[in-house]
C-alpha cells in the first residue's frame, strides 16, 4: 500500500494494539507474538507519527538488567529507522494477580504504594523516550460487588495516589501531562470513574488540576450507551482533551476494540469534525486491535485503515464545512436575534433585568422552520459519497 498518512494528525499506535495476539476470555492466540522492533516497522510502514507503551509491553515485568538495556537497543533503533516518536507512555496496573482487587484502591496501603511505585518507574520509562503524555486507565479500580470495597473510599486512595503521581512528576521535572481514561467496566464487574464526565469533575479535587486531563475512548462510552462526542465536547470546552483513544464499537456490547470507523461511521464522522473543527492538536491514538482472524499481512490493513479513515471523516468534514446547500440551511437554522444573544451572553445586573422583563411570543417562536431532515439527508449523501 503506497498511501502514507498526513503527519499533522500525529497517529499513533500502542504496541498492545497492533501486537495484540487475538487472545481472548474464549480462546488462545491466532497470531505470533511481535516483538516492540517489529511492531514499530509495521507502523512505520504503514506512516504513522508514533508508539505508545505500557512499561511491560517493552520492559517484561521479570525482564534482567541485561535484558532491559538490550530491549532498549533495539527499540531505540526501530524508532530511529522508523522516525517514530514516543509522544504518550502508561503503566500496566492490570495484568499481575498482585492487582487482582485494585492498584491504586487496593484496601491493601502496600499494594497501593507498589502500585504508585511501579507507575514512578514507568514515569521514568517513558521519559526516557521522549513521551510528555502519561496515561491512566484505572483496568482494576472497581469492584463486582459494593460489599466488597466501599466506593467513597476508593475515590479517596484514588486522589492520593494521582497526587504523588503529580508530586513525582514536579520533582523530575519530567513535565507530563497525566490523561485519565474512564471505562465503565471490563474487566471490572464495575469500574470507578465511569465515564469521562466523571474524570473531569474529580481532576478539580486534586492538588494540581492543571496536571490532569482526559483520554476518552470511543468504546468505553459506547459501552454505556452514551453520546461520544459530547463527551469530546465537554472535555474540549474544559480544555482538558489531553488525549484521545480512537477505535469503534457496537454500542453496549463488551469492549470491542475494533478499527475506527468500522462500526457507526456516522458517530465518527460528527467525532472527526468535532476534533478537527475545534483544532485538537495531540496525538490521535488508536487503540483497537484487528479482527482475530486477521493474519500478519492483514494487519497492515488494520493498521493503515484506521488512519485512512480518520482522514477520509476529516476530507468530508471539510466539505460539511464548505458545502453550498448545507452551509445555506446551517445559517437559517442557527439565525436568531443578535440583540438577544448578545443579552444572554452576559450576566450582568442589566442582562438580568433586560431579559425579565422581556417579553416573548411563544408560539411565534415555535413556528420557526427547522428542516433537520433536509440537513441530515444532505449529510448522509455527503457521507455516502454522492455529494
Ligand atoms: C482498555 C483500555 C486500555 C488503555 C491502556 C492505556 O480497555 O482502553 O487499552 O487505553 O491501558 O492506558
Ligand atoms: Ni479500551
Ligand atoms: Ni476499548
Ligand atoms: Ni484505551
Amino acid at each position: 500500500m503506497t498511501w502514507k498518512p498526513n503527519p499533522k494528525y500525529k497517529f499513533t499506535f500502542g504496541l498492545w494494539t497492533v501486537g495484540n495476539v487475538g487472545r481472548d476470555p474464549f480462546g488462545l492466540p491466532t497470531r505470533p507474538d511481535l516483538s516492540p522492533a517489529q511492531i514499530c516497522d509495521l507502523v512505520g510502514e504503514a506512516g504513522a507519527y508514533g508508539v505508545n507503551f505500557h512499561d511491560n509491553d517493552l520492559i517484561p515485568i521479570d525482564a534482567t538488567a541485561a535484558e532491559t538495556a538490550e530491549i532498549k537497543r533495539d527499540f531505540t533503533a526501530a524508532l530511529k529507522r522508523n522516525k517514530l516518536k514516543v509522544p504518550m507512555a502508561t503503566v500496566n496496573l492490570f495484568t499481575e494477580a498482585v492487582f487482582k482487587d485494585g492498584a491504586f484502591t487496593s484496601h491493601d496501603p502496600a499494594v497501593r504504594a507498589y502500585a504508585v511505585q511501579k507507575t514512578f518507574r514507568a514515569m521514568d520509562l517513558g521519559a526516557e523516550f521522549g513521551a510528555k503524555i502519561f496515561v491512566l486507565w484505572g483496568g482494576r479500580e472497581g469492584a463486582e460487588s459494593d460489599a466488597h470495597k466501599d466506593p467513597y473510599i476508593a475515590i479517596q486512595h484514588t486522589r492520593q495516589a494521582f497526587n504523588l503521581l503529580a508530586a513525582y512528576n514536579i520533582e523530575k521535572g519530567y513535565g507530563y501531562k497525566f490523561a485519565l481514561e474512564a471505562k465503565p467496566n471490563e474487566p471490572r464487574g464495575h469500574i470507578y470513574n465511569a465515564v469521562t464526565g466523571s474524570y473531569l469533575a474529580f481532576i478539580q479535587t486534586l492538588e494540581h488540576p492543571e496536571m490532569f486531563g482526559v483520554n476518552p475512548e470511543v468504546a468505553h462510552e459506547h459501552m454505556a450507551g452514551l453520546n461520544f462526542v459530547h463527551q469530546i465536547a465537554a472535555a474540549l470546552d474544559a480544555k482538558k482533551l489531553f488525549h484521545i483513544d480512537l477505535n469503534d464499537q457496537e454500542f453496549g456490547r463488551y469492549d470491542q476494540d475494533f478499527r475506527f470507523g468500522s462500526a457507526n461511521l456516522k458517530h465518527c464522522f460528527h467525532l472527526v469534525k468535532i476534533l478537527e473543527d475545534y483544532k485538537y492538536n495531540a496525538p490521535r491514538s488508536f487503540d483497537c486491535h484487528a479482527y482475530r482472524a486477521s493474519d500478519f499481512e492483514d494487519l497492515k490493513w488494520f493498521a493503515s485503515g484506521n488512519m485512512r479513515t480518520y482522514e477520509i471523516l476529516a476530507d468530508k468534514a471539510q466539505r460539511w464545512n464548505t458545502d453550498k446547500d448545507i452551509q445555506a440551511l446551517v445559517k437559517k437554522i442557527t439565525a436568531g436575534d443578535e440583540k438577544i444573544a448578545k443579552l444572554l451572553k452576559s450576566s450582568s445586573k442589566a442582562s438580568v433585568k433586560s431579559i425579565a422583563e422581556a417579553s416573548f411570543d411563544r408560539h411565534e417562536l415555535a413556528n420557526k422552520r427547522l428542516p433537520y431532515e433536509q440537513l441530515d439527508q444532505l449529510t448522509m449523501e455527503l457521507l455516502m459519497g454522492v455529494r
